[in-house]
């Protein structure tokens, strides 16, 4: 039936171009990855579209042995930062009767997200398998570390060490979904930080360039100033590996926020601004 929905989709498709309609979410793409803790999350929204970029298909394009075959449909991306080592499961939980989420988690420690993008990036599991209505996911005992459509809804668990980076990409295969449950509380593993779940919607072809917030001084021994033209929801700084370096809550339109690096070390970070439009983001460097 998978095999079937696939081909007709690759038909549509093929006859129309992808972009998504209406509004979406910065957090269908990489970039825009909500950082999770190991607990239970209630997720109850209806994610349409593959977001601003389509990674999973240019991956999919470029991996023959990834499993997602139909690329990225109607998705949503998480990441982790492993604290103290150990084993990682989780169970997604389709909250409708006709949704078959599918996913794939990516090793991205020394990476960034645009490795995923460019296809470099390993993946370390991946289910395709047909849960319709039923849960998909990692779990003790379960030996597989792909599916394909006729696969085993439950692959296994993930050896993790301590600062590691996974991203994980939740697909819904039909494209009204009414959300999941996400639950990872069988994990023996910790993570480092978490973010709220914070689903920032964008409207397509509005996202704002990286030059729309003010940045400086930049190179910076000390500090660095932040000034937003926008309310924004968080500021984060982080690393060219992803790793989070700072976060500051919240920003008032026109706000000028300090943060203070001098303790970190030097080098080339990313500065990230998520408000309601979308996420810009600019390049800064750190000198001592
Ligand atoms: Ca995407
Ligand atoms: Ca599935």
């Amino acid at each position: 039936m998978k095999n079937l929905l696939f081909t007709s989709l690759m038909l549509v498709m093929l006859a129309t171009p992808t972009a998504a309609q209406g509004t979406s979410y910065a957090n269908q793409d990489c970039v825009g990855a909500i950082a999770l803790c190991f607990s239970r999350y209630n997720v109850p929204v209806t994610f349409q579209g593959f977001g601003q970029q389509e990674e999973l298909r240019d991956y999919y394009d470029n991996n023959f042995n990834f499993c997602l075959l139909n690329g990225e449909n109607n998705s949503v991306w998480f990441k982790f930062e492993v604290g103290a080592a150990g084993t990682v499961v989780f169970n997604i939980e389709p909250l409708g009767q006709n949704d078959d989420y599918d996913f794939a988690v990516f090793n991205v420690t020394d990476l960034t997200c645009a490795e995923i993008a460019s296809n470099t990036a390993p993946f370390v599991r991946c289910n395709y398998a047909l849960t319709q209505g039923s849960s998909t996911g990692l779990a003790v005992g379960s030996t597989s570390t792909s599916a394909s459509p006729n696969g085993d809804a439950f692959l296994a668990p993930l050896a993790v060490d301590s600062g590691e980076l996974f991203y994980i990409v939740i697909d819904n295969f039909t494209n009204n979904g009414v959300g999941f449950n996400l639950d990872f509380t069988g994990s023996t593993a910790t993570t480092s930080y978490c973010d709220s779940l914070r689903f920032v919607t964008t409207a397509i072809g509005q996202i704002e360039t990286a030059q729309q917030f003010d940045l400086y001084p930049n190179p910076t021994t000390g500090t660095v100033n932040v000034t937003v033209p926008y309310t924004a929801q968080l500021i984060e700084m982080v690393d060219i590996s992803g790793k989070l370096v700072k976060r500051f809550e919240g920003a008032a339109k026109g706000e000028q926020i300090q943060l203070d690096v001098a303790s970190v070390p030097q080098g080339l970070y990313l500065i990230k601004v998520i408000h309601a439009k979308g996420i810009a983001t600019q390049k800064l460097q750190v000198l001592h």
